[in-house]
């Protein structure tokens, strides 16, 4: 393969490397896949495909000519939204159920019945309890968190009322959802109830469709995936700034190369822990090598980053390169995001792809089951496998020397602290500095990568460098951080390099980035609780609608990044997708998405393929906002006095 064209799917060098290395190995990788599948149906990409009962497969004609109905009489408003429900219920159920997951682990930790596991943020731990209206007084921390474990498993299976954790939104919205009806009760029962109302001959009015997708989406943000984070910090710290290493070049040729891939920090934290073992180390010398090197693919890498600094291998595109090095001795994959070819990939190679949860078996690959109440054990027994994996080497190996450094590690409250200063903790730095214009407004940049939107990373790194550029302080989370972290947009000198003056005097000020990683997926719902924490601080309106803030998915793929969009939208925020939008064929309800829909939420949805251009519908919006709030005055640049300067301290 020429350099062209794997600089045509990818832009970054470590990458291409590897491209054109799998290339002359002959694999097959996504982006030639991708390929093949060329022309891809259009009546699909455009939402007018309903195959939902027998008497389909129906396709609808997006020029106006015949077939217009579905043979049940379904128009193409009701097949795409349906569709677009269906995927919003879909998403909300992978991180939900990666949420209930975690509820039943922190359980059966807080009640004595594992124990590899611990309580290790008694401070979120009291926090997080006393949001559920759980007393505190001097009662013991195991009764709170059993207590608060009952509670939040709770919130999957509830039925009736609100789930607790909607009220940590600003009230004027909680209000607003009470009022559109869109409440979540419980986070199973509203994912089943759509399930249902897309059924045949059920709920066959757009509106009424998309109002569920809304009311199960922030069941997912509000509730499933929020559940997720919060636990999961209270169970393994929750985290602060760190440095550390991304891009494929982290793995390293003398050690023991271990990949951990896919979502749940259940099992690679236990992972982080069974690796630096002595008794691994000197096993893992005992076979030839040096050390062991850990490292994370997608999701996964983001939460071992955040909480232990762990080097990032590489972003969702990514997954097959690093088995093409030639140096991976294990990939180890959950849930979510893996591709099916890995282990075709891996023949070429010596790579053992170990697939470790009983939810996602993988044709051809090896499985080791992970269960969490001898999580530790069988930790250690999938390191070992990984190191007796290491000299069975091939002679094909090739590391490129790529990577960069990142910080990451932003949590909601490391924000509070960092722009608060360490003794007054607060927003109200970070909300002045909105109010005085050094910063313009807030961008959630998020999502998949795709190769319908190559090169890898391309959409991501073009819209993000635009958003800082005109002082759009940027907070990312899942494959999105990493393509921005690869690009040397997470270390404190980018702010100079890359921001406008406003933004970039005040991540000097702080010695932050003009782009903070807040985590994975799940951890979406850290954007949420900032948001949250923005508005309650005061000065930028009484809700999440009110604040000059957008958000966007450029290069996504997935569905569980159309329930991210969506109860981003149902929580108020102007959101953008780029490479396709799953309802593109069917006009009315588009135009409900993209419009209508602000008058019921306050926010909306938005399509651009340009990521520059999406970039800028995105600080036309934030624009807009400081107009409603008086703030368009302000957004000339303003010099800083040593008054200023000690604020920010
Ligand atoms: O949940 S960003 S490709 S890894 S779906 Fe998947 Fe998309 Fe990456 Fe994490 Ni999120
Ligand atoms: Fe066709 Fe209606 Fe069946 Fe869908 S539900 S496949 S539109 S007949």
């Amino acid at each position: 393969m020429s350099t062209k064209e794997a600089e045509c799917r990818a832009i970054d060098k470590a990458s291409q490397e590897l491209i054109a290395k799998a290339c002359d190995d002959c694999v097959e990788l996504s982006w030639d896949r991708y390929e093949k599948q060329q022309p891809q149906c259009g009546f699909g990409l455009l939402g007018l495909c309903c195959r939902h009962c027998s008497m389909g497969p129906c396709n609808i004609n997006p020029f106006g000519g015949e077939p217009q109905f579905g043979v049940c009489g379904a128009s193409a408003d009701t097949i795409a939204a349906r569709h677009f429900g269906r995927m919003t219920a879909a998403g909300a159920a992978a991180h939900s159920d990666h949420g209930r997951g975690v509820a039943e682990t922190f359980l059966a930790t807080a009640k004595g019945e594992i124990k590899d596991y611990a309580i290790k943020d008694e401070r979120k731990l009291y926090k997080f309890a006393m949001d559920f209206g759980i007393e505190i007084g001097d009662r013991d921390v195991k009764d709170i968190a059993v207590e608060l474990g009952e509670k939040a498993l709770a919130c999957f299976g509830n039925q009736e009322g609100e789930i607790p954790t909607v009220k940590l939104a600003p009230l004027k919205r909680q209000e607003l959802w009470r009022k559109q009806g869109i409440m979540p009760r419980g986070v199973d029962r509203e994912i089943v109830e759509m399930m249902h109302r897309t059924h045949i001959g059920v709920d066959m009015e757009y509106k009424n469709i998309i109002k569920h997708a809304s009311r199960t989406a922030i069941g997912d943000g509000w509730g499933g995936s929020m559940l997720a984070t919060e636990l999961q910090d209270i169970l393994f710290g929750t985290p602060e700034p760190v440095a550390s290493r991304v891009n494929l070049g982290v793995m390293e040729e003398e050690n023991v190369n271990i990949i951990v891939h896919g979502h749940e920090p259940l099992l690679s934290e236990m992972i982080v822990a069974a690796a630096q073992d002595p008794k691994m180390l000197a096993y893992a010398e005992e076979k030839g090598a040096k050390g062991i090197t850990l490292s994370g693919i997608c999701c996964t890498a983001n939460e071992i980053l955040m909480r232990h600094g762990i080097p990032i291998a590489g972003d969702f595109l990514q997954q097959e390169l690093a088995i093409a090095s030639g140096v991976c001795e294990a990939m180890i994959v959950d849930i979510q995001c893996i591709m099916q070819s890995l282990p075709i990939v891996a023949e070429c190679y010596h790579t053992r792809v170990l697939s470790t949860n009983e939810r996602g078996k993988i044709e051809g690959a090896e499985h080791i089951e992970f269960h969490e109440d001898h999580a530790l054990e069988i930790a250690k027994d999938i390191v070992k496998a990984a190191i007796e994996n290491f000299p069975n080497r091939k002679g094909n190996a090739c590391i490129p020397k790529d990577q960069m450094d990142l910080i990451g590690g932003f949590s909601h409250e490391t924000i509070n602290y960092l722009l608060g200063g360490t003794f007054r903790a607060s927003y109200r730095p970070l909300n002045d500095n909105i109010i005085n214009g050094r910063i313009r407004g807030i961008g959630g940049v998020v999502g998949c990568n795709n190769p319908r939107t190559s090169p890898l990373d391309s959409y991501h790194v073009r819209m993000v460098k635009e958003l800082i550029k005109h002082d759009v302080i940027v907070l990312q989370t899942g494959c999105s951080a990493i393509a921005c972290a690869k690009a040397g947009l997470m270390v404190p000198e980018a702010a100079l390099k890359y921001a406008g003056p406003g933004l970039a005097e005040v991540c000097e000020t702080v010695g932050i980035p003009p782009v903070l990683h807040m985590g994975s997926c799940v951890d979406n719902s850290r954007i949420l609780m900032a948001a949250a924490a923005v508005v309650k601080e005061g000065g930028l309106g009484d809700d999440i609608s009110d604040l000059p803030a957008a958000g966007a998915a450029p290069e996504w793929m997935s569905e569980k990044a159309i329930s991210i969009g969506h109860y981003f939208v149902a929580s108020g925020v102007y959101t953008v997708f780029s490479g396709s939008f799953p309802t593109l064929g069917a006009k009315k309800v588009t135009d409900y998405l993209f419009n209508g829909i602000e008058k019921d939420v306050g926010g909306k949805w938005a399509f651009e393929n340009d990521p520059v251009e999406a970039a800028h519908m995105m600080i036309a919006h934030i624009d807009s906002k400081r107009k409603e709030l008086g703030l368009d005055k302000g957004t000339e640049r303003v010099l800083m006095d040593m008054a200023d300067r000690r604020a920010l301290d």
